[in-house]
């Protein structure tokens, strides 16, 4: 085990500034009351670490915040982000597996970030990133369309995109950022173009919805692990909108041709067996997008729920 086995840091983050729609700062919140935290604890055995609280870094959001390098509010992603890159670090640091419930997925530059600078300084080794998403969220500032910052993570995580300014995310060290090399992401099909250009031209390791449908989930799974390699520490970020709109409709940017809700636990499920995992993210869950009525919502959550336990060893017989 990379991370002592047992031992769960939780951060829950209540932000919703990488983009445009409110509501994601509330899925902390509905994960927990719906009981996720209490059943890691009785059913999985986790000692659970942290604070007990939904942070909404209300302290670190500017009243006035125009855009930088057409970024959308850029000083409290950069200023909340670091804030969170700290208290991952922490848990990560004590050699605790770090759970962390967003929010939207500009928040991974704080989870990251907090976690590659802790498993150098602990293990002395790189870490690997499994993003499972959609999207690619790999654009630049230059190269996005939206300028939502939550489309742009990996491209700071992996110094594709930099900034010297610390508050326009030039608190990142080299310490906080991974390789190209040490990136997979599973589930695309919503990617830009300037994002393919970017996945080619770095020969960056993706499995879209194509690949899983040629080949199954099963077997890219293993692709997946494979060019990971054993024993390498592993950090899964996942965005419940990789899951098809069927079993998670409650989100920013749904996109049909998903994943089922089988194949995202499976995801989680080998990712557990590998006994290399430091750190889990869930992100983009957004409760007060319910399409209809609220049962979407309520299946969104318990989506998300189940993708967390079988990450955290729930299928283990
Ligand atoms: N690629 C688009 C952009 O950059 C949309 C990506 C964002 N959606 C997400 N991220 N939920 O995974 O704005
Ligand atoms: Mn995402
Ligand atoms: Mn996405
Ligand atoms: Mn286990």
């Amino acid at each position: 085990f990379l991370s002592h086995p047992g031992e769960l840091g939780v951060v829950a983050v209540g932000f919703s500034g990488g983009q445009c729609k409110p509501g994601v700062d509330a899925a902390p919140s509905a994960l927990i009351e719906s009981g996720l935290l209490s059943q890691l604890h009785s059913e999985l055995g986790y000692k659970l670490h942290g604070d007990d609280q939904v942070h909404l870094y209300t302290d670190l959001v500017p009243a006035d915040d125009p855009p930088y390098r057409n970024m959308k509010n850029p000083r409290a992603v950069s200023s909340v982000t670091k804030r969170i890159a700290d208290q991952v670090y922490s848990h990560a640091k004590e050699g605790r597996l770090v759970l962390t419930l967003g929010g939207d997925h500009s928040i991974a530059i704080g989870t990251i970030g907090g976690t590659a600078k802790a498993i150098r300084e602990r293990l002395g080794r790189d870490m690997a990133v499994i993003w499972v998403d959609a999207h690619a969220d790999i654009n630049t500032p230059e190269s996005s369309g939206s300028g939502n910052i939550h489309g742009m993570p990996v491209s700071f995580l992996t110094g594709l995109s930099s900034e010297t300014n610390e508050d326009f995310f030039g608190w990142l060290r080299p310490d906080n950022l991974i390789s190209v090399k040490k990136l997979v992401y599973i589930g695309l099909r919503d990617v830009d173009s300037g994002e393919k250009r970017i996945l080619r031209e770095n020969g960056i390791k993706a499995f879209s919805m194509f690949d899983i449908d040629r080949h199954g989930i099963g077997r890219v799974m293993e692709m997946a692990l494979g060019h990971i390699g054993t024993d390498t520490p592993i950090h899964l970020s996942f965005d419940v909108d990789a899951l098809d709109p069927m079993w998670a409709p409650s989100t920013g940017t749904p996109v049909r041709g998903g994943l089922t809700l089988r194949e995202g636990d499976y995801i989680c499920e080998c990712v557990h067996e590998t006994g290399s995992l430091v750190a889990v993210d869930l992100v983009e869950v957004n409760p007060s997008l319910a399409p209809a009525n609220d049962i979407g919502a309520h299946e969104t959550v318990r989506a998300g729920c189940s993708l967390v336990r079988c990450a955290l060893g729930e299928s283990l017989l």
